[in-house]
């Protein structure tokens, strides 16, 4: 009925973290071919890979100093192509990370740039400073501090949105956009099945103008969502993607539906979906920087907004930049099971492509350290330094890092409850939650109570079932602390219930139960503490 990419479940690998296979404490492309088997065994038809090429690290692969060739932590070209093959063979395809706002200052476009003479010169944003030695303009980036680093050797300032080690790309040069088309050929004619395109609503620059007063990276309206971005994506659909069998989801940043809609409505031949954030903030003020109460009705409200907004959602609850979901809408103390089967199934049961983040499907929380030694997300330290900067205390630093760190989604796989969790034999990279004795993916595989057996079955309950993948969404009703909405297609309709508390709530509807987080058979009306139920019913039919 629908795309491939609309049929199938994408899983999220974060190579690093994922599984070691030569005990040097990194996850490598070797050790992603092992574990194949695992993905296939869940249901997932695509891997999105997070960034395996040449890079210094200073963003984890953020930061690409050479788009052509595998970081040798990762392994070799070979490597990837056995991946390639071994995915292909049993059916999973594989999406890449494409990386175009920005390059790692290593690689040898800025290396070159760097020379105001250098033919690459215009590969960058670069300018003097003010006539009183001040930065080009006052913005400020996504990691915190102005935008701008100058550059002793040329003696300009070069804009970076991101880290002063991730130089912003000029989407004014046409060269840079050939450059950039020679790289998706390259990996689509390896074999990649399409793109995750990294921060892809910020690329275009319109001016370098002063931005307006804003708590938080200032200058935003002259670069997000602009014209010319919508120039590039249509450029690249065109002369590119539209020549493989491929598709693509864009990360696009701080954008809203109206936005959205038109990076990624089909008739604009630009995105095939696109990743917002909002959906994961509603218990965030000032985007994610203070906490507020969660509430059910808040969750749906946004839910149903973006879901009857858009015609097809890329449907996502954690990423290598959010904490673990289980330990943010759900709880991972007392109904730790429990709330992340309910999460399962509110993911699965929204219309859309569903993307799982490797660790997601055993219920994996957040991480379990108590000190800023402990962390490696440059986002996480840059953050410190500036909250230290502005007198804020230690302990209130370490409330928000250990709250919104980037590090909660990349400590290490868990895969068995031994020392090193089956992720590696050596010292691991980051710190592996201790919880890893208990909580992983070898205990769970033969329990069918467990999170990893409930993600399986929903994800076939899915692929079995037309209403749940192309039906249309409403919205039934919603407090505090539950929500319900229907899926229907023709004469079936689906309603999740979903209770997102340690109360319990009165919640009457009739239908059959399809699947329930706590195993009933027949629903009475209540929803027990963290309780998640899918009910089907028959329009016209005797359900109703
Ligand atoms: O991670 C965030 C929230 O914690 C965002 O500010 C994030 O930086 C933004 O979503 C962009 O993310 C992407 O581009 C970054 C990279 O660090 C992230 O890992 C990547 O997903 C720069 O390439
Ligand atoms: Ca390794």
């Amino acid at each position: 009925m629908g795309q491939w990419w609309q049929e199938r479940v994408v899983y999220q690998i974060y190579p690093r973290s994922f599984q070691d296979s030569n005990g040097d404490g990194i996850g490598d492309i070797p050790g992603i071919i092992s574990r194949l088997d695992e993905i296939k065994a869940l249901g997932a038809g695509i891997i999105w890979l997070s960034p395996v090429y040449c890079s210094p690290d200073a963003d984890n692969g953020y930061d690409i100093s050479d788009y052509y060739s595998i970081n040798p932590k990762f392994g070799t070209m070979a490597d990837m192509e056995q991946l390639f093959a071994e995915a292909q063979t049993r059916d999973i395809k594989i999406i890449m990370d494409l990386v175009i706002n920005h390059t790692s200052d290593e690689h040898a476009w800025f290396q070159q740039s760097r020379d105001p003479q250098s033919p690459y010169r215009d590969y960058y944003i670069w300018r003097s400073a003010k006539p009183d030695g001040s930065p080009p303009n006052n913005w400020t980036g996504f990691f915190m501090g102005s935008t701008w680093t100058l550059d002793e050797t040329s003696g300009e300032y070069y804009l970076h949105l991101f880290d002063q080690k991730q130089p912003d790309l000029n989407y004014h040069n046409p060269k840079v956009l050939e450059e950039v088309k020679a790289i998706m050929r390259f990996w689509l004619d390896k074999g990649a099945a399409g793109f995750r395109c990294d921060v892809i609503n910020v690329i275009y620059k319109t001016t370098l103008d002063d931005g307006q007063k804003r708590p938080a990276i200032r200058g935003l309206e002259h670069y997000k969502s602009q014209e010319g971005n919508h120039a590039i994506l249509r450029e690249l659909r065109r002369d590119v993607l539209d020549h493989y069998d491929c598709f693509t989801v864009g990360e696009t940043v701080m954008v809203d539906l109206q936005e959205a809609r038109l990076l990624c409505e089909p008739e604009r031949k630009e995105l095939d979906m696109v990743f917002y954030f909002d959906h994961l903030e509603v218990d965030r003020r000032i985007a994610r920087y203070l906490p507020k109460r969660f509430k059910a009705k808040n969750l749906l409200a946004v839910l149903t907004k973006w879901q009857q907004g858009l015609t097809w959602n890329a449907l996502y609850l954690e990423n290598h930049d959010q904490p673990r979901i289980v330990s943010h809408y759900g709880n991972d103390r007392q109904y730790l099971t429990r709330s992340a089967k309910l999460l399962a199934t509110l993911q699965f049961t929204l219309r859309g492509t569903p993307f799982v983040y490797q660790g997601q499907e055993i219920g994996m929380t957040n991480f379990d350290y108590h000190s800023m030694a402990q962390l490696n997300d440059v986002e996480s330290k840059n953050v410190d330094a500036l909250m230290k900067k502005m007198h804020i205390p230690r302990w209130l630093r370490w409330r928000w890092i250990r709250m919104a760190s980037r590090d909660n989604a990349r400590t290490p796989m868990q895969w068995t409850g031994a020392e090193g969790a089956g992720f590696t034999i050596g010292v691991p990279w980051l710190g592996i939650n201790r919880n890893h004795k208990h909580l992983n993916y070898a205990e769970q595989a033969d329990d069918n109570r467990s999170v990893l057996s409930y993600y399986k079955r929903m994800i076939a309950l899915r692929a079995g079932s037309e209403t749940l993948r192309y039906g249309s969404f409403e919205p039934i009703a919603a407090d505090n602390r539950m929500m319900a909405f229907a899926r229907t297609l023709g004469e079936e309709r689906f309603v999740t219930l979903l209770n997102f508390s340690t109360a319990t709530v009165n919640a009457p509807m009739a239908g059959e139960v399809l699947i329930a987080n706590t195993g009933i058979q027949t629903y009475q009306g209540r929803l027990e503490p963290y309780e998640a139920i899918v009910l089907r019913q028959t329009i016209g039919g005797d359900a109703i």
